[in-house]
């Protein structure tokens, strides 16, 4: 499928889609938000796809934020085309059952942060800021910002950035369990990709159990979680995978996972 505001590549069954408007710093218009929807539809279609990473074009930015030539403009009909594409587009990059990685390479501001917050964790290069400027604009954060950041970071911290609209250092990100990993520009996709590919090389039926358990777990109450977890280890002692895992390590050799 082709693509003009978005890269979609696919190696060894990692998924790069790079955000591709370096000139306005990668900014979310609405074209970029509906092709970032169908790259998502056909990553979630290619079942030899394991793990999906995203990241930015060019050295200063990941994504912007909304783009604000755009979002000036915008009539109610647009405005709704604009919310639409997001939801869609947020919707289904947090059911994809895959591990997603966001490589921020850079500015992470409003929609940007919001994406990589709804990744299961994030990479940084030195450079990467963080932030919710939303509130200078006169807004709110509308893609799930004020209700990923709090639990991630918690209530006072994320309520503090998105009151402010101050953004923060990758390292400072670090420090508040934003970013797992802050590396320098030069070694950040290498860095996310070693990961990725340790990740593609685990079972698909136990990564996707897993990604699902810790999810749930995270939105509901103790009991609840490990009773999904109960069932999800269940279902991973019937797969192949466990049957390969654990052979493999009588027969003292890697796991080969179909
Ligand atoms: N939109 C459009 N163009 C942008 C842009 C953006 N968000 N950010 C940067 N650019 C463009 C600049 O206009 C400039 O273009 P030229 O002048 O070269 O043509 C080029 O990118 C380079 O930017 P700068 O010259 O400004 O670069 P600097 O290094 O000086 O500054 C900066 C970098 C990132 C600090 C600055 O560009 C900046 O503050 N950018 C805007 C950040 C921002 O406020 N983003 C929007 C956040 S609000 C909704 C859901 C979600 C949202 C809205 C609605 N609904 C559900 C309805 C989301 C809202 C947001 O994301």
């Amino acid at each position: 499928m082709a693509y003009r505001n978005i890269i979609l590549a696919v190696e060894e069954g990692i998924a790069t889609i790079t955000f591709n408007r370096p000139k306005a710093l990668n900014a979310l218009s609405i074209d970029l938000l509906q092709e970032f929807d169908r790259a998502l539809e056909e990553v979630s279609r290619n079942d030899l796809t394991r793990v999906l990473l995203l990241t930015g074009a060019g050295e200063k930015a990941f994504v912007a934020g909304a783009d604000i030539t755009e979002l000036a403009t915008f009539d109610a009909l647009q405005a709704k085309g604009f919310s639409q594409a997001g939801h869609d587009v947020i919707g289904r990059l947090q059911l994809l059952p895959i591990p997603v990685m966001a490589a921020v390479n850079g500015y992470a501001l409003g929609g940007g942060s919001e994406i990589a917050l709804a990744c299961d964790f994030i990479y940084a290069s030195e450079n990467a800021m963080f932030g919710l400027p939303e509130i200078t604009l006169g807004l709110i954060p509308g893609f799930g910002g004020t209700q990923r950041l709090p639990r991630l970071v918690g209530k006072n911290r994320a309520k503090e950035m998105i009151f402010t609209g101050q953004m923060i250092t990758a390292t400072e990100a670090e420090r508040v369990g934003l970013v797992n990993k802050v590396c320098t520009a030069e070694t950040l996709m290498e860095e996310a990709l070693k990961t990725a590919r340790l990740m593609a090389s685990k079972g698909k039926v136990s990564l996707r159990a897993a990604k699902q358990a810790v999810n749930i777990g995270a939105e509901t109450d103790l009991i609840t979680g490990c009773n999904f977890e109960i069932d999800a280890f269940a279902l991973c002692m019937a797969s192949g995978d466990a049957a390969e895992g654990t052979r493999a390590f009588l027969e003292k050799r890697k796991p080969d996972f179909k």
